[in-house]
């Protein structure tokens, strides 16, 4: 079985718990895009790990691949294996040699990316993914290959200085000793992850070929989609079903299902359009404990929102549909659910592109009640039956909206609180 795992929101929709859950089941778990700005919380009988750069099958499959389509983070990337190997976790852990590199550098250009943004400024994790992305695309980068070869890295650094240069000039890049110091922290990083680098292309088309499981787990969400999602107002990386090849050298053509998570509202981090956003009151945001799971920032908390979830569906090709977090919107009287939008006084059934429309689109919701706490272990033992007639009527609603089947219902955050709907 050949799987990709997707967020169908602007990320945290609870991506890392489904793919714990579910890579029990699969042989490796392979990462293809973005890099330490992601945030994926594993729980599991009350133990919490945090995944940033790993992927978050970790804790059950036998092989962890980051493919080339990453940028990575050598320095979180040593600490994240480190706490792996010492919880003792025997995995064998596979780096594309065409991962691009996250330095200090491009961490520093992150910042001051945003400081001449102003009013478009995006609310980035400050990891450093936008330049690290950049120089990949301006043939400028560093690839995880490249930390072999001190003149390889010392070049390439210059160059990224030459370009910047305006950028960085008050910073302690500006200093060429500085300069040769970040080359050479990255030539010993090189030296420890070199024993984790591979030809992970090859490898995971042989691991295909002899039959194995094979799990592709994406980072952030549909709407955080370099091409499709809210620009600017969004990630560097495609984050749809589709990256999956360019970002691993495996073909989408072998994908057998496309797992597509949301919350079972919304929540958002960074700035930009949310247009079911609910503002002035923080109950949800409180209930659900939204807050970032990399930064620590407060997520903005909205309603499901119908129009959203059918486009980023749509552009994964969703087969089967997991919801997070019912057992916090249940704690609610009332829900609202958006299911459509008006601009300028007409039904639109597409989802805007131009930035001025959010201002002037009024969101149509319809009303559901509230069904208060879960009991999981009941609901778990007893089937979708258990489950109380208001998170049924939910939960049909989005089926016959969307016209995909839920087949996960997570309904808490530890892996057991995961039910699977025949
Ligand atoms: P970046 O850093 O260049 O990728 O930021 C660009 C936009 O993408 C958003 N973004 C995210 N949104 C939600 N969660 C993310 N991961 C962390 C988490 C976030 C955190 O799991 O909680 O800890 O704050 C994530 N990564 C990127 C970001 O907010 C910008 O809007
Ligand atoms: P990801 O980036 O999509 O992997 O999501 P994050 O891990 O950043 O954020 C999701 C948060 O919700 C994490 O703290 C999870 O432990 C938690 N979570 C996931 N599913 C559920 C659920 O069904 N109920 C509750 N209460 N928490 C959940
Ligand atoms: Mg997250």
């Amino acid at each position: 079985m050949i799987s990709v795992i997707l967020g169908l929101q602007f990320g945290d929709e609870g991506k890392g718990k489904i793919t714990d859950f579910l890579s029990g089941s699969y042989d490796d778990v392979v990462r293809f895009n973005g890099g330490a700005n992601a945030g994926h919380t594993v729980v599991i009988s009350g133990k919490k790990y945090k995944f940033h750069l790993i992927p978050s099958g970790a804790l059950q499959a036998k092989t962890v691949i980051l493919g080339n389509g990453m940028v990575i983070d050598p320095d979180e990337l040593l600490s994240e294996i480190k706490i792996l190997k010492d919880s003792n976790r025997d995995i064998n852990i596979k780096i594309s040699m065409n991962a691009h590199v996250v330095t200090e550098m491009h961490k520093c250009l992150d910042k001051k990316e945003e400081s001449v943004r102003s009013k478009l400024n995006i609310g980035t994790t400050s990891m450093g993914i936008g330049p690290t992305y950049e120089d990949k695309y301006a043939r400028t980068g560093i690839r995880i290959i490249d930390l072999s070869d001190i003149n390889i890295i010392k070049q390439k650094i210059e160059t990224i200085y030459k370009m910047k240069r305006e950028l960085l000039r008050d910073s302690k890049f500006n200093d060429e000793n500085e300069r040769d110091k970040l080359a050479m922290s990255l030539y010993n990083l090189g030296r420890e992850i070199i024993k984790y680098v591979d030809y992970t292309e090859e490898l995971i088309n042989n691991e295909y070929k002899t039959g194995k499981n094979i799990l592709f787990e994406g980072a952030q969400g549909g709407m955080l989609d370099i091409d499709f999602g809210i620009y600017p107002f969004v990630t560097s990386s495609n984050t749809i079903s589709g990256a999956l090849s360019a970002g691993s050298g495996f073909s989408f053509r072998k994908v057998n299902k496309v797992i597509g998570v949301f919350k079972a509202y919304q929540s958002k981090v960074g700035s930009g359009p949310f247009p079911t956003e609910i503002l002035n009151d923080s109950t949800l945001r409180d209930l659900g404990n939204e807050y970032g799971t990399t930064t620590g920032r407060p997520r903005r908390v909205g309603w499901l929102d119908i129009p959203l979830l059918k486009y980023t569906s749509m552009l994964n090709d969703v087969d089967c549909l997991a919801i997070t977090k019912t057992d916090i919107l249940g704690k609610l009287k009332k829900i609202k659910v958006a299911t459509s939008y008006i601009l300028n006084g007409r039904e639109i059934n597409y989802y805007p592109k131009n930035l001025s429309d959010f201002d002037n689109i009024e969101v149509k919701y319809v009303e559901f009640d509230g069904w208060g706490d879960l009991d999981a272990e009941k609901i778990i033992n007893e089937g979708y039956n258990a489950l109380p007639e208001n998170l049924k009527k939910y939960l049909e609603f989005i089926e016959n909206e969307t016209g995909i089947k839920i087949g996960i219902i997570s309904l808490g955050e530890d892996r057991k609180m995961t039910l699977i709907k025949e």
